[in-house]
This record gives C-alpha cells, structure tokens and sequence, in this order.
C-alpha cells in the first residue's frame, strides 16, 4: 500500500448538520414579529411537543444543555442517602452532575458493553447509597432490565444518561417501561446527531418528577409570589428552539447519511486484525467507535491516533482517560480498580462520522488504519 496523502483540511470527528439557512430564518422571523426570546415560547413549546412525539413516551422536558439537565434530574430526586453508583465510562457532565449538588460518586466498573456492569452494580450498593447513574454509551443501552431489578431490591432511583440515544429510537425507549429509569437524559448539544446548537431534554414516566423539574428549570417559581424549593436557569430559548425544529425536519436524512458512511467503513475496515467495530443500538449512528487491541492489531490505539492526526483526521479517545482518573475523582476509594472500563479506556476511538462526510472519505479513513495496522510509517 502506498503511503495515504494527508487530507487538505481537518476532517473532524462529528460536524453538525446544518439546516438551510431560508429555513432557519424563516423561523427567526417569527421570534422578531412575537418579541418572545426565551421562558417557554411558542418554539420552544412546538419543540417541545415534536419531541415527545417522536420520543412516544413519558413526558419530556427541553433544558438549556444536557448538562443542567443532568444537574436538575438529580436535584429533583431529593436523595436522602448521599452516594451515587455510576459509571466511569462517560463525559464528566455526567459524574460533575452528582459532585455538584455535594453527593459522592461511587463508581462501577461497566462490562463488556461498555455500560454499567449489573453484577459489579449490586455488590457497589451499600446502605449509602441512594441512585444509580448510568450512561448509553454511543447509543448503546444499559441493561436497563437488570438495573431496574436492583434498583428495586435497594429502593435506588435510576437515572440514565441518554446524551447519545437520540436517533430512530422512539420504539427503542416506548416499548419498555424500564428503558426510561426514573429520568432519561438526551443532550442536543451541536456535536450530537440531533441539536439545537445547545440543548437538552429530559423524560420521565413520573408526573411528579415531571412537576418538580419544569419548577427547578425556571428558579423554582411557581407563580408571581411563590418560589418552591431549589432551581436554576436552564430554560431553552427561542433561537434554539427554533434550530431544533428546523433540525427535526432534517434529521432522518441525516441518519440515513450518517447509517451509508457507517455501513462503508464496515466494509472498508473488514478483515483488519485487531479491530473491532462498536456500534449504538439500531437507528443510533452518534458516533463510529472501534476497539483496537493492541496485541492483535500490531500497534496500540494511542500509535493509531497519532497517525490518523497527523493525516489530518481528529479522531477522538472517547472516553478517555476515565471520569474516575480526573483530579475530582482520582482519590476516591471506587476510582482504584476499574479493570474492565481501563482496559476500554486504552481501545477505543472514536472515527469521523456525519452526514455530510463522503464515501471516499469514509473509504481514504478506512485505509489508512489498514496502511498503519501493516507497520506504515510517516
Ligand atoms: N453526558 C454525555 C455522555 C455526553 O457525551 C455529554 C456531552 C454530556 C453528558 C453533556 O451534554 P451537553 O451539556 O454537552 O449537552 C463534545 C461536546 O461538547 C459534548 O456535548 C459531548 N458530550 C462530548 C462527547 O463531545 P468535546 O470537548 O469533545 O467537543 P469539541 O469542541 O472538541 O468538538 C468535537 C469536534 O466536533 C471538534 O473537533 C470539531 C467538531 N465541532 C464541534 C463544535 C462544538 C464542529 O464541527 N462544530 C461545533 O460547533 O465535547
């Protein structure tokens, strides 16, 4: 093979579809005509409802970033015990989300699906602790079955960090009522398949957690002269709303586009020792992520990155190092033998994938992990 040309220009991990600008104006012309930028809009409510629909269950609630969203759906389970299980496979959101509001992490090494580890899971529930935090990685959904069966014999709420799910995954969520935990979260933050440039939502099968997030979400008012418990901003606006919406006309094109460039590196990467693909549950096409083993494959995937960016291709190590090896975490008791998210921690990569990449792209990607996994060097 012979040595692969650098690209002309970054070729990004994720790029966010973007609607057609006429469109997008369209919709701000009509935030200038109402004069209502934010605090629960006309957009904001369309989008809200667009959402649930394409959700089909539970009731959901848009936030400002999955993060605040995170922040409020453990605030509004008004824990007594004081920890909570989670995984440290994940973003930081998801774990800053329980330090935050002064509750500790106790993390839960995950399995080989790279989500929570249910066995691990209940032998980490003690007296103490309160709530599990699981995260979908890349789409892929926890034993929600399993999870839910402990959280009943331990009276613990569940919370799902669903940041990655979003997709053709409305019957993925509806048909299992364990599937949404207490809350489900999903982040429309502009890298993820489906955005508002910044944005979130949360759902819940539970009217009452429903009730006490859309009161933490506008600073716990209720009306002019009563404020009821603890809250934050973390409305939506008008001009992110209105991104969604336009955002929601486009986003099975995007899927569809994002599921061929997908189906080409499989094609592409076939055969290549050492390499094995990790793909989200049908329909979710968030991220392209391959496990390399080191041993196999000839060259760790650290060495792979390195090339893959020096060829212009920023391939990200998501997610590592692990959430457990940050300075907030590094000393906690939990965070010392995690053998089985370490072991993912130093395999996995996450490949460019969005609509607009190209085939040829996708295929000159692919090659250049089989040209390094032969010994190519630069
Ligand atoms: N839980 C989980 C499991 C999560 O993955 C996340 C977020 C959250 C919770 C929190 O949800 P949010 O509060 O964000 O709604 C990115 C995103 O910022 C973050 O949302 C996401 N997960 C995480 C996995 O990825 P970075 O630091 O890797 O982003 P950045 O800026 O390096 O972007 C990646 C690539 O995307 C860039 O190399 C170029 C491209 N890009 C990025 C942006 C922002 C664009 O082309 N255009 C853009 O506007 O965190």
């Amino acid at each position: 093979m012979n040595t692969p040309l650098p690209f002309e220009r970054p070729v990004y991990v994720s790029r966010p579809a973007l609607p057609p600008l006429t469109d997008y104006i369209r919709r701000l012309e009509s935030i200038w005509a109402s004069n209502i930028l934010t605090n629960m809009g006309p957009m904001h409510e369309m989008l809200e409802l667009a959402v649930g629909e394409r959700i089909g269950s539970g009731r959901v609630s848009l936030w400002n970033n999955g993060m605040s969203a995170l922040i409020a759906a453990v605030s509004s389970l008004q824990l007594e015990r004081r920890k909570i299980a989670v995984t440290p496979f994940t973003f930081p959101a998801t774990v800053h989300a329980i330090s935050l509001l002064g509750l500790e992490p106790v993390f839960v090494d995950i399995d080989d699906t790279l989500t929570l580890d249910p066995v691990k899971l209940e032998e980490a529930v003690d007296s103490e602790v309160g709530a599990v935090m699981g995260t979908h990685v890349y789409g892929r959904f926890c034993d929600t079955a399993a999870i839910d069966a402990i959280a009943r014999r331990n009276d613990l709420r569940v919370i799902y960090d669903g940041a990655h799910i979003f997709g053709r995954s409305a019957p993925v969520i509806g048909g299992e009522p364990h599937r949404l935990g207490d809350i489900t979260m999903l982040s429309f933050h502009a890298t993820k398949l489906f955005h508002s440039v910044e944005g979130g939502a949360l759902i819940t099968a539970d009217q009452d957690v429903d009730r006490r997030l859309r009161l933490i979400r506008n600073f716990g008012i209720v009306n002019e002269n009563d404020v009821k418990g603890l809250g934050l901003n973390g409305k939506m606006s008008e001009v992110h709303a209105a991104m969604g919406l336009s955002m929601l006309d486009l986003i099975d094109a995007e899927i569809d586009q994002r599921l061929a460039v997908a189906n080409r590196y499989l094609e592409a990467l076939e055969g290549i020792p050492g390499i094995r693909v990790v793909s989200g549950a049908d329909g979710i096409v968030q991220y392209f992520v391959l496990r390399v083993d080191a041993e196999e494959f000839g060259s760790t995937r650290d060495d792979l990155h390195t090339t893959l960016r020096s060829l212009n291709v920023i391939s990200r190590k998501y997610f590592s190092p692990l959430c457990s090896d940050f300075e907030p975490y590094n000393e906690l008791p939990s965070a010392k033998h995690l053998p089985v998210a370490r072991k993912a921690a130093q395999e996995v990569i996450a490949l460019p994938l969005y609509g607009g990449l190209s085939l040829e792209d996708a295929d000159r990607i692919a090659d250049i992990v089989r040209w390094h996994q032969k010994g190519g060097v630069l």
